[in-house]
């Protein structure tokens, strides 16, 4: 089911999210699902923070540094619909800009019609797919309260970027409003001191919070993508959160968790509350792929 999607390349991966797209409850499609959500590969990184702190600026210096150390990636950028309209930073924004030619790295855009859970079967399909494929997975998402959350319900990591200066995010994080990253990326170290103060700011409000309870100890790290400065320290600090979960047997565990809640969220979607009460037992088995889980219930539900 794979095989197709490993050696026909970017268009074949394209192709294949398209399909997505148009028949989400095609057969061939949900056993695509089914058999990439098998077989993961990549660490999934979710990088959020408020609009224009630096997200995809800082996820191009990434994928210079992971390109160079030769590691594949995968990007899905969520574009918040609500920012169309308008707004001073729109003008402002970056771009990724990669190079076509290169088959180891794959941008795909998404429009957020609401927040991350909105959407939630295209984006977690389309990052399932991808996941089967490149080393890393990125997906970027502006995050104002809910949306983090949301990103933290299909990342293995959480990369939260914050601005120097900006203390609303700190605010959020120390008032518990938002979940606590693994990682926070103190952006725009550049513009001087104030960075450091940012960054021990922010260090000081994780240390008064609750871990998780994992064992793992958020990091905070300054960075300026403009002059790459701190970029190998935070791909150093991803790959020791991804190492974290892996050697302590979470990363399954973490992921089905994830999975389970998809379920769910995909049920509610479609069916509203109502159905999900009707739904009765949505339990996943452990292993088992929440596509085949999500097709299963609504066929029961329609049936009705
Ligand atoms: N001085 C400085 N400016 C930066 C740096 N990184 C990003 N910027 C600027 O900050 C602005 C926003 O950067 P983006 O990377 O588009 O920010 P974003 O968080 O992806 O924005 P949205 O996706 O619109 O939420 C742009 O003008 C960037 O040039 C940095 O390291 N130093
Ligand atoms: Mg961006």
């Amino acid at each position: 089911m794979l095989e197709p999607l490993r050696s026909g390349g970017k268009t074949a991966l394209a192709m294949a999210l398209a399909r997505l797209e148009r028949q989400p409850d095609a057969d061939d499609v949900r056993r695509q699902l089914d058999a990439a959500y098998a077989a993961p590969r990549a660490q999934v990184v979710g990088i959020t923070g408020p609009p224009g702190v630096g997200k995809s600026t800082l996820l191009s210096a990434l994928i210079q540094a992971w390109r160079a150390a030769g590691r594949s990636v995968g990007v899905i950028a969520i574009d918040p619909s609500s920012r169309r309209t308008g707004g001073a930073l729109l003008g402002d924004r970056a771009r990724l800009v990669t190079d076509p030619a290169d088959e180891g790295i794959f941008v795909r855009s998404m429009a957020a019609r609401d927040r991350l859970g909105g959407l939630a079967e295209l984006t977690l399909g389309a990052m399932v797919i991808m996941r089967a494929l490149y080393d890393l997975v990125v997906i970027e998402t502006v995050g104002v309260g809910q949306s983090e959350t949301d990103v933290a319900g299909v990342a293995d990591t959480v990369l939260f970027c914050v601005q120097p200066g900006s203390g609303d995010s700190l605010q959020f994080m120390k008032a518990g409003i938002v979940e606590i990253p693994h990682i926070v990326a103190v952006t725009k170290a550049d513009l001087g001191t104030m960075a450091e103060r940012a960054r021990a700011d922010v260090a000081g409000a994780l240390s008064l919070g609750e871990t998780g309870g994992d064992g793992w100890t958020p990091r905070v790290l300054a960075v300026s993508s403009q002059q790459r400065a701190g970029i190998d320290a935070l791909i150093e600090a991803i790959a020791a959160h991804g190492a974290h979960l892996a050697d302590g047997g979470r990363l399954a565990p973490t992921r089905h968790a994830q999975a389970q809640l998809w379920v769910e969220e995909a049920i509610r979607e479609r069916f509203g509350r109502e159905g999900l009460r009707r739904a009765g037992d949505l339990a996943l088995a452990p292993g088992s792929s929440p596509f085949a889980r999500i097709a299963q219930a609504a066929t029961r539900l329609a049936a009705r």
